[in-house]
């Protein structure tokens, strides 16, 4: 290798470091989620809830979750009726600007259809969610939910 191709290649490499460092940055900065968790199953049980906190520092719309765990995933609320809690499918979920929205037991949730398998405490699903930016450009934030017990419901 001359001097010459070999400054060619550390110019490239810096280059490619560069676009990585700022994709990553494009990718990550806007949206953060944290706490996520997944409810444990019994056995036969075809669903399951999964809860986390997410937020956006410029605003967003969740429009799609997936999860290596399941068939589908629905986001959805939460709703007490005369007594009765009904859930209802949230197509879109609102991030307000630098608000935190709480998934939690008893309100928001994420759920499980199709479950592959049953969930047991200490396995571990995916979950990548779907945003939408306020101009329109969409990204996907993966995250992993550790399975547990958690709380009753
Ligand atoms: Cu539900």
């Amino acid at each position: 290798m001359t001097r010459q191709t070999l400054r060619l290649c550390r110019i490239a490499l810096l280059g490619i470091f560069l676009l990585s460092r700022g994709a990553l940055a494009a990718g990550t900065e806007d949206v953060a989620v944290s706490g996520a968790w997944a409810r444990a199953t019994v056995p036969g049980q075809p669903v399951a809830a999964a809860y986390l906190d997410i937020s956006s520092r410029q605003g967003a719309t969740l429009i799609a979750v997936r999860s290596d765990a399941a068939g589908a995933v629905q986001v959805h609320s939460m709703r007490d009726d005369g007594g009765v809690m009904r859930m209802r499918e949230l197509k879109r979920l609102e991030l307000p600007a630098g608000q935190t929205v709480r998934l939690a037991p008893s309100g928001t949730h994420l759920m499980l259809l199709g479950l592959k398998a049953p969930l047991r405490s200490g396995d571990s699903i995916t979950l990548d969610l779907t945003l939408v930016d306020k101009a329109g450009r969409s990204r996907t934030v993966h995250t992993v939910a550790p399975v547990r017990a958690g709380p009753s419901p």
